[in-house]
């Protein structure tokens, strides 16, 4: 997968030299390996139908799509105009259902930056399919039935912990929903359950494997569906090695449904996106025009079968690349590659842009340094700053000094970024770790 000649650095793909100890098994076999011409005719009777649903059911979208012709083909898609979050606040909380509120079975809503959350809503039916989506990422992942899941994402609003248990049940995953945070309880049940899978954010894995020191690699645990915000290929290597699982990526946002819309198998070899109930285009961030499989750009995602908040071309803001290739594992739908970044996640330092993933990437690979980092941007006068606030790895028995681990840091940033950056080197533990759920991990100083 290649990448946008502005953009954030394509995503490493590569595989993690960790002994595998889960393969891939298949929730509904028959439409994960679905020949791609007969996927993509029930894409196309599905599309339609969604487009006659919402053009009957949300006055915005049959404004929206007038003159318009129904797709004839998966191409037409391109002609529909794209839905933005913005739309969502601006319809705040109801206006875009497709249902009646009587038909509702579950509201969920994810916090915005500013001002009030951002409302989606599902049926009965919605649910189910939902739970067969995250069921098939915990299968597809390795987990069994039979296992036990420890589910540390959020439960609430917040779509991950209530996604991620519907999925375990229909997997026939015997979950523990213990939700994010109050982490010494976390690691008692962890150590007294002896779970063999947990989902939770990568950075929350990243914080329990560093509590959990020694102990990590040889905790019951064998995998991790880890997700709900941006991480690397380099963080996955920390997290396999602190924990002892094979981790893999899953994606989903509230707007689209929740997590589960794409997920890694075992095989660690791109996001396996659940193409029977969602439609993935890349477009360029500027245009809007769609890129060619391999290139990054935005994704545009359209759901095909929800029925209570359906979305054509819901423009996604991230950042990521696709490639319609078979997977090793037989699997037939598209695979996305890691998130590089959201197009509002961009600091701009000097003229300069710099996605924070870029950092991560850089940092994390050198021998000797810690995968908790942050990123703090001030303003001295008229100029931008950057400094990365970093720690040293004290598992890891490099003998360089301080002063050599930062000039070297302080190389690799200036050659990866493109402008220079003052490296901090803290104590250890210093630097905010996730206490549950999505860690910021950028503090930006400067006045809007
Ligand atoms: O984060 C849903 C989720 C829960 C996904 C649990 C995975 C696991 P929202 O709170 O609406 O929903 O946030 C969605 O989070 O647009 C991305 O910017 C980011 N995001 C989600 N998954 C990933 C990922 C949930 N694997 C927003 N990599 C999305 C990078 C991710 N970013």
């Amino acid at each position: 997968m290649t990448q946008a000649a502005s953009g954030p650095p394509a995503p490493d793909l590569e595989l993690n030299n960790v002994t595998d100890t889960a393969t891939t098994g298949f929730h509904r076999r028959e439409i994960e390996t679905m020949p791609r011409t007969e996927l993509e005719a029930l894409q196309l009777a599905r599309l339609q139908e969604t487009i006659t649903h919402q053009r009957a059911n949300v006055p915005l979208i049959r404004e929206r799509l007038e003159g318009i012709p129904d797709p004839e083909r998966l191409d037409d898609l391109a002609d529909l105009p794209f839905l933005h979050k913005t739309d969502l606040r601006e319809n705040y909380p109801f206006g875009l259902l497709a249902v009646d509120r009587t038909e509702l079975a579950r509201v969920h809503a994810s916090s915005g930056t500013t001002g009030k959350p951002t409302v989606v809503a599902y049926t009965a039916e919605d649910l189910e399919m939902w739970s067969e989506c995250t069921a098939r990422c915990l299968r597809g992942a390795g987990i069994e039935p039979g296992w036990m899941l420890h589910n540390a994402y959020g439960y609430g609003l917040f779509t991950g912990g209530l996604g991620m248990h519907m999925g375990a049940e229909a997997a026939g995953v015997n979950c523990v929903p213990v939700s994010g945070g109050n982490t010494e309880r976390q690691l008692m049940l962890l150590e007294d359950f002896a779970p063999e899978a947990i989902c939770c954010t990568p950075s929350y894995a990243l914080t329990l494997g560093e509590l959990l020191g020694d102990n990590g690699p040889q905790s019951s645990l064998r995998v991790g569906v880890l997700g709900a915000e941006p991480w690397t290929n380099e963080t996955r290597h920390a997290i396999e090695s602190a924990l002892g699982i094979i981790a893999v990526n899953i994606y989903g946002l509230s707007e689209v449904m929740g997590p589960g819309v794409s997920c890694e198998t075992a095989d660690r070899d791109g996001l396996v996106i659940m193409e029977d109930h969602f439609i993935p285009e890349i477009v360029d961030p500027e245009t809007g025009d769609r890129l060619p499989d391999g290139e990054t750009g935005v994704l545009v995602l359209t759901s095909l079968t929800k029925k209570a908040f359906p979305v054509l071309r819901y423009w996604t803001g991230d950042l990521c690349s696709l490639t319609r290739e078979p997977s090793p594992c037989g699997r037939t739908h598209a695979r996305m590659s890691f998130v590089v970044g959201r197009a509002d996640d961009m600091l701009v330092i000097r003229g300069v842009n710099v996605y924070p993933s870029q950092v991560e990437h850089t940092l994390v690979g050198i021998d000797g340094v810690s995968p908790h980092f942050q990123l703090v941007v001030d303003r001295e006068g008229t100029l931008d700053t950057l400094k990365i606030r970093g720690e040293r790895d004290m598992t890891n028995s490099s003998t360089m000094s301080d002063a050599e681990l930062i000039a070297l840091i302080s190389e690799r940033m200036r050659s990866s970024l493109g402008i220079g950056a003052k490296v901090d080197l803290v104590e250890p533990g210093t630097v905010p770790r996730s206490e549950g759920g999505k860690l910021q991990r950028t503090l930006d100083n400067r006045q809007p």
